[in-house]
């Protein structure tokens, strides 16, 4: 794969796999945080900060529902790249441009940041407009940053008081079998590599399918970041895991609990217009021309996330931003 190697974009220079066949996820880089404290290397003030994402990017969007969800929206911009990503990377166009830098590609961000910059160019990006740089661009730590620094205290809490130890186990836990998971069998070189890849990740589905037999939510009765984390992953499940990735033991569609924790999610107010499904087929299948050489696009599946799920049958604590009726309370 490509990446910038001191500074210069490098099309043979990235690594995706070790000796043994397995998907190598690489480090990101950037990890400063935004603090609620005026004094700070990069202080919560609204307007002063953006995010670079794709909508085809589960990482990236685990951001865009934060802010969403946080009701954010005027307080940190927000723009989209390309969907599908060649030999350049991610880029922008007249479509989807760079509104501060109108730059072509978003590695020239990485680029301004660090001019000798190595490394992977991802989303999601937060950029500081006063600083000219890159704040971080890890998305589990963005989601945080967005809810302990900047989110109002009276509004929704992703990260709540007495489920913050759950919540960061959930998260943990999901990671490497699922949200990595899928990545490590699609990605995967060897036999060997995959045959262990979608076993963790079909184990873990089960397991977590049994708990939401029991539980509304991943971490208890609540929705939080664990959930945002695991949902994530999920929609794009059949869409593309299962056939790209070649996680098809079973889609989640089959899965009673988890279908229906899924499409609950999806129509939280404020949700499904953070999910876009064409942006998410089209990239996989044509940016992995590696997994697809023909780049063809499926079709399918023929599924509905706006049809009626069945959780009301277990108890939720959801304050009202988050309740599916939030809408007409508003009104
Ligand atoms: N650890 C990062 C991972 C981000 C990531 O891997 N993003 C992918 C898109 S889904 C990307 O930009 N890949 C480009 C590349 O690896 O060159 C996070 O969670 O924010």
């Amino acid at each position: 794969m490509n990446m910038l190697v001191d500074g210069e974009w490098r099309t043979d220079a990235y690594q995706t796999t070790n000796e043994r066949g397995e998907f190598d996820r690489q480090e990101t880089t950037f990890r400063d945080w935004i603090r609620d404290d005026p004094d700070a290397e990069y202080p919560a003030e609204s307007g002063r900060y953006h995010v670079y994402i794709s909508r085809a990017c589960p990482w990236a969007h685990r951001v865009a529902m934060t802010r969403r969800l946080l009701g954010l929206e005027d307080d940190i911009s927000l723009s989209i790249v390309e969907p599908v990503r060649y030999e350049d990377g991610w880029e922008f166009s007249a479509e989807f441009p760079d509104p501060l830098y109108d730059e072509a590609y978003l590695r020239h961000l990485y680029t301004r940041a660090e001019a000798d910059y190595t490394g992977r160019v991802t989303v999601p990006v937060l950029w500081d407009r006063e600083r000219e740089t890159i704040v971080n661009n890890e998305s589990r730590e963005i989601m945080r940053m967005l809810g302990t620094e900047f989110a109002d205290a009276d509004g929704v809490d992703l990260w709540p008081a007495g489920y913050r130890d759950e919540v960061d186990r959930v998260i943990d836990e999901v990671y490497e079998p699922i949200n990595n998971g899928v990545y490590r069998a699609g990605f995967a070189d060897t036999q060997d590599a995959y045959d262990a890849a979608v076993a963790e990740v079909f184990d873990a589905l089960d397991r977590w399918e049994a708990v939401l037999d029991e539980q509304r939510f991943l971490a208890g009765d609540v929705f939080t970041e664990a959930d945002l984390a695991m949902f994530v992953t999920l929609v794009r499940f059949d869409h593309v895991y299962h056939t790209h990735f070649k996680c098809n033991r079973r889609p989640i569609h089959e899965y009673p609990n988890l279908w229906n924790y899924t499409k609950e999610i999806y129509q939280l107010p404020g949700v499904a217009e953070t999910v876009n499904l064409d942006h998410i087929t089209r990239h996989y299948y044509v940016s992995h021309d590696e997994v697809n050489p023909k780049r063809l696009v499926p079709t399918g599946p023929d599924i509905d996330f706006t049809e009626p799920h069945d959780r009301d049958r277990l108890p939720a604590d959801l304050p009202a931003e988050l309740r599916a009726d939030a809408a007409v309370v508003d009104d």
